[in-house]
């Protein structure tokens, strides 16, 4: 290993999409992390439909997660999540507004970042199904600093609707 070499992390990034062919797209998705330079793709999540969280009038969301190693930083792993989102079509029409696809980094290893653009843990990642149910697919002993361990957040998101689209 050469001394500018950075080490592997442990990311996870939740995908999630409700406008066009959002199942589609979540799939796609997976191949564009993977193609992502120093990352690899460890793993990701079967799909899942969600009915809309703290938004009303949308469509259901496709959503899912992704395990990544990789040696970019926290700040170029956002940057290049978001060019994904802007190559599949993503526009910022108003917040929370429908989207082609969503991608949020939600954990970098342990850390815990907090600048203008970016804050890991995700902050509201332990209170949605959405996202605790595809992760505990992959990662049921993973922690969130500050909430503890993935499987044991379940139980509190039980009343949230969601539900596995099968293949
Ligand atoms: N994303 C949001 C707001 N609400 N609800 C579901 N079910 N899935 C999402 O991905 C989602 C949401 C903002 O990013
Ligand atoms: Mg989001
Ligand atoms: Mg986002």
């Amino acid at each position: 290993m050469t001394s500018s070499a950075a080490a592997a992390r442990c990311a996870y990034v939740a995908l999630g999409a409700n406008l066009g062919d959002a199942a589609r797209a979540v799939r796609a998705a997976f191949d564009a992390l993977a193609e992502l330079p120093d990352t690899r793709l460890l793993a990701h999540s079967g799909l899942y439909r969600t009915a809309p969280v703290g938004v009303t009038g949308q469509p259901d969301y496709v959503n899912a997660v992704a395990a990544l190693s990789t040696r970019l930083p926290a700040a170029a792993l956002l940057d290049a999540l978001l060019a994904i989102e802007s190559e599949r079509g993503r526009t910022r029409d108003y917040h929370q507004a429908p989207r082609t696809l969503d991608l949020d980094l939600l954990l970098y290893d342990d850390e815990v970042i907090a600048t203008p653009n970016l804050v890991v843990p995700h902050p509201r990642m332990h209170e949605r199904a959405f996202v605790l149910v595809p992760l505990a697919e992959i990662a049921p002993d993973a922690r969130i600093p500050g909430h503890g361990r993935v499987a044991d957040l379940l139980a509190h998101v039980q009343g949230q609707e969601i539900e596995r689209i099968p293949g």
